[in-house]
């Protein structure tokens, strides 16, 4: 076996503190990041100021980057049936493993599922070896859960795969539409990037379109709030507005389009009144109207779109009823306008660039575009390995597991990516999973709930670690630099696969040593054979790039994609003169008709739900969730509904609730939000079983798809929901390291786990099927150390107790309702001082007692930057602080990366709201 220590990057280990530039792993803006090195390790980050997408900004989350990082946590041995290995055997294994399932059940019964969170090399080298070699056309990723469906309707539309805007357009804009997006959460530096525009231009005009009132809001000058899924009903009937008014630019749709008729014919199927399109969206038909008039009078329209348009059984037509007007209006191609899909992980675009998705062949190519399946097999030189390349499409995630289900997929191979939790009917496809003969995993943390279902498991080097591209929603390429020597035995995952491929006797089409060499190679494919205009040309072709040398790949600045002979320094805007790489070389107009969501209300689920993300959590929070800070915004699972909806399910703010669907269920916390829609409630995608019992929000959504683009309809299930029977609640904190091993939440019919700085704290509330639990039996029992002190208050049902040790807290008790609680953060303080005097009386008394003048809770926290509480802020503003910069000023909140205004902002009106009550 080759040294794999040898093809690590060199990590710095300069004694004096050094920068070194990277990108950010967390979403599709794509930031450029400026990280301190100290003595190997990355000590502070800070936005890259000289990087296009952020120009030094960086959100929350970036800016906690560094506090994600460490060993601990971390995957650091492979393992094969449960046991650690050697890297050797581990290797060894999954070649053997995958020979044999192919020799006995044919190529096609192994799969790879991967993720837009892979490094585009780490892609290429994937799709390379199980499409190539392999000979499995089952090649599909976590981006069919995310851009599936824009990616099909730009392919529809324009022939290819290609975003036409840049970040700048946002900026030279004069109408702005956000459609699906919560863009000042999700895209944060992208929101703040056009919060400034719009200060500095007074022309420029947004409009947001969500069922919620969501904080991107904050900058809106027209809010829709229309019923969910109805946007392609919305879109037609702009379509038919511009018609009607005379507002479609008949030369662009003369020159450079085609299918308007149909389009319009299909959109004139329903009754395209004004007041008729703004019955069926639910929404007041002036608003209606002023959208319309304003879409229609200014040029310069960028449409952004995201989740609440792809994750959708209708996505594809979605994403295209929104092309269909740009197209008709000729609002692309031009700075400030066209129809941008932003996309959410930091290399999904990547992943697409290499064709990593079941229905693509590579770099762009489809099985059926002309010559492809000559040109990949002669490019990777397949033939004398493997006979074939598979000639036809694979299966889409949801039917690819459905096919392991069968047993027609007997192996998979999972990357960068959780399954179990991100896929819909979640708890079926942790049960298909389990079942499955063979599913390999590579992942960097410990705590992925996939790992739960893996023979082997792979650990893999991460952010910071690894080494190589991403490219963002603005087709901008920048370098992932390696930086830190990767934890225990973490190998790089474009290694790991090398050295399956070695094993299986492709040594010679996977010799890479470095990433550079992938880069290279895959700059190359994507040159080959494309010349404008000639049949089956791509717009995708960075052959510019194919002859970096190693330091000039190293040094690599970001540059947007294509870039070529004709295009050496790249392109930020695609299709400025019209044409399109369509057999006519017209863009196309598709006749779009509406449907409504598969998830069907009825009587016994009568509400809609709507899922997705919160500001300061990624995914299935595998990284973030090791932040204290980023924890606080939202601690527990929470299920939002709207006043009236609680009410008339007799449900009260905070109080514990079950959502129950077709597929499963899911416990969370109510919160009262006016935000949402009555009838509507919304749950984040983020818990899961590492984190909380019953709160994956896809254990309640039913697999249904979009038939193009195969898409799951992620934000239109359907719920019944009820106030969780239960017994007591409690609180439990403990020391990070003695809560390592303690699992307090058996018998319990709700418990959340919340990683702090010092402790680990758990909400509990007792089964009401089960006797009470004797807690101090209990603490006996299972938590170590000794009990020091305790008080029951039998009258108020309540019991605190305490253990301290050699001058430290150990444990912390609380049982009682949880809005008698101290201030966590405070408590958590207390777990990180160590005294060598031990711990004085005094101390003692506050920590039993729970509460002291300093131990207020401030709240769920609304500024992580400076954790600063809801309660906190409240008290300012009642006190005289009637603005965001007032509240800075006193309080720090919103002043280092503004993530938090919009919510500042929404505290201050409730509090005007109050006095004027
Ligand atoms: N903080 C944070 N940021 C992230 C991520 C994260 O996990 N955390 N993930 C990244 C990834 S991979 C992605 S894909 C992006 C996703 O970014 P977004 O798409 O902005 O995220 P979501 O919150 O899933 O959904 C966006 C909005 O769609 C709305 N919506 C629901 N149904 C409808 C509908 O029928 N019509 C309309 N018009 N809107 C609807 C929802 O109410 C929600 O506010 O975020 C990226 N950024
Ligand atoms: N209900 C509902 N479901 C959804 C969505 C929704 O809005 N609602 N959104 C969907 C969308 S848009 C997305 S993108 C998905 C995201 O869902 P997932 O992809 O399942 O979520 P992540 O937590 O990002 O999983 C990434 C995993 O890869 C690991 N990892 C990180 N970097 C690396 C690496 O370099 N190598 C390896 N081998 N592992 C790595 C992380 O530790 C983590 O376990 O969820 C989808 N599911
Ligand atoms: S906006 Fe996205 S890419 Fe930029 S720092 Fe935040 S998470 Fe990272
Ligand atoms: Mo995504």
């Amino acid at each position: 076996m080759s040294d794999a220590r040898a093809v690590h990057p060199p990590s710095v280990h300069n004694a004096a503190p050094c920068q070194a530039a990277t990108t950010c792993p967390y979403c599709g803006v794509g930031c450029g990041v400026s990280a301190t090195l100290e003595q190997g390790r990355i000590t502070a980050v800070a936005g890259d100021t000289t990087h296009p997408a952020n120009q030094g900004r960086l959100c929350v989350k970036g800016s906690a980057l560094h506090e994600t990082l460490g060993h601990s946590g971390r995957l650091l041995h492979p393992r094969v049936d449960g046991a650690i290995t050697s890297w050797d055997d581990a290797l060894d294994q999954v070649a053997a493993r995958l020979s044999a399932t192919r020799s006995t059940h044919g190529n096609h019964a192994v799969a790879a599922y991967l993720s837009g969170q892979l490094l585009t090399e780490d892609y290429y080298v994937a799709n390379k070896l199980f499409k190539g070699f392999l000979g499995t056309p089952h090649v599909d990723t976590n981006s069919r859960l995310c851009m599936a469906s824009a990616v099909a309707a730009y392919k529809r539309a324009f022939g290819a795969d290609a975003v036409p805007c840049c970040y700048d357009d946002l900026e030279e804009a004069e109408l702005v539409v956000l459609v699906g997006s919560n863009l000042a959460w999700n895209h944060p530096v992208l929101y703040q990037r056009l919060k400034t525009a719009r200060s500095r231009n007074p022309l420029m005009r947004i409009v947001v379109i969500d069922p919620r009132v969501t904080d991107s809001c904050d900058i809106a000058d027209l809010y829709l709030g229309i019923a969910p899924g109805s946007d392609a009903r919305l879109f037609n009937g702009l379509l038919a507005f511009m018609h009607r008014t005379g507002r479609m630019d008949q030369v662009y749709l003369d020159r450079h389009a085609e299918g308007l008729e149909e389009a319009l014919a299909a959109a004139c199927e329903a009754d395209v009144t004004l007041d008729a399109i703004a019955a069926d969206c639910d929404i007041d038909p002036e608003r209606l109207e002023t959208f319309y008039y304003w879409f229609t009078s200014q040029l310069h329209v960028v449409t952004l779109y995201s989740q609440g348009i792809n994750q959708s059984s209708s996505g594809t037509d979605k994403c295209q009823a929104i092309i269909n007007c740009h197209l008709a209006g000729g609002r692309i191609g031009l700075p400030g306008a066209g129809p941008f899909s932003i996309t959410g992980q930091p290399n999904a675009m990547g992943g697409r660039e290499v064709g990593g998705l079941a229905n693509q062949l590579a770099a762009h190519m489809d099985y059926h575009t002309p010559q492809a399946l000559e040109r990949v097999t002669r490019f990777w030189q397949t033939g004398t390995l493997v006979p074939t390349l598979p000639d036809g499409p694979g299966l889409k995630a949801v039917a690819l597991f459905e096919a392991i289900e069968r047993g027609e997929v007997q192996a998979v191979w999972i990357m960068a990516t959780n399954p179990v939790v991100s896929l819909p009917d979640a708890d079926r496809v942790k049960r298909i999973l389990a079942a499955c003969p063979l599913v390999i995993v590579s992942d960097c943390m410990a705590n992925a709930e996939v790992l739960d279902v893996a023979d082997i498991i792979l650990p893999a080097t991460g952010w910071s670690e690894k080494d190589g591209t991403v490219t963002n929603s603005e087709r901008c390429i920048s370098r992932q630099r390696g930086l830190t020597e990767p934890p225990g035995e973490a190998r790089h995952d474009w290694w790991i696969m090398t050295e399956v491929a070695r094993r299986l006797g492709f040594a010679q089409a996977f010799d890479y040593d470095h990433p550079a060499t992938i880069f290279a190679e895959h700059a190359r494919l994507s040159g080959l054979d494309n010349d404008p205009g000639a049949a089956g040309w791509r717009v995708f072709d960075i052959s510019g790039l194919a002859s970096l040398t190693r330091d000039e790949y190293d040094a690599l600045a970001p540059i947007q994609w294509p870039v070529n002979a004709r295009a050496p320094a790249g392109t930020a805007r695609l299709f400025t003169d019209g044409h399109f790489p369509t057999p006519s070389g017209r863009a196309r107009l598709m006749p779009v008709r509406p449907c409504g969501p598969q998830q069907a209300l009825n009587a016994t689920y009568a509400l809609r739900l709507n899922t997705g993300r919160v500001r300061d959590q990624w995914h299935t929070m595998t990284r973030t969730a090791r932040s204290a800070r980023l924890m606080n915004h939202r601690a527990e699972p929470f299920v939002d509904l709207h006043p009236e909806d609680a009410e008339a399910h007799g449900i009260k703010d905070r109080q514990l609730v079950e959502l129950t669907g077709i597929c499963g269920r899911f416990r969370g916390r109510a919160r009262i939000a006016r935000a949402q829609r009555r009838g509507e409630v919304f749950v984040p995608m983020h818990w899961n079983e590492a984190f909380s019992g019953r709160a994956r929000a896809n254990a309640l959504l039913a697999p249904y798809v979009d038939p193009i683009s195969g898409q799951p309809e992620s934000k239109h299930g359907a719920v019944n929901v009820r106030p969780l029977t239960h017994g007591r609640e409690a609180t439990l904190m403990v020391t990070t390291e003695l809560a390592e091993d303690l699992q307090p939440v058996r018998d319990c019919a709700y418990w959340a786990r919340i990683p702090m700085c010092h402790a680990v704290r758990w909400q509990l509330a007792e089964d009401s099927d089960m006797a009470e639990r004797d807690w101090l039996a209990w603490i006996e029992d299972t938590l170590p150390g000794p009990l020091s002190q305790w008080s029951v208050d039998d009258a108020r049902g309540r019991l605190r107790a305490s253990s301290l040790q050699d001058g430290r807290l150990n444990w912390w008790l609380m049982v009682g309702p949880p809005d008698t609680l101290p201030s966590p953060l405070w408590l958590d303080a207390l777990f990180g001082e160590a005294s060598s005097e031990g711990i004085s009386m005094a101390v003692r008394r506050r920590i039993l007692a729970g509460r002291d003048s300093d131990a207020r809770d401030d709240g769920p926290i609304i500024c992580s930057c400076h954790q600063v509480g809801q309660y906190a802020i409240q008290a300012a503003i009642r006190d005289g602080d009637h603005s965001i910069e007032a509240l800075g000023a006193r309080l720090a909140c919103g002043t280092q990366c503004g993530s938090c205004q919009p919510e500042l902002k929404a505290l201050l009106e409730e509090e005007r709201d109050h006095v004027r009550l």
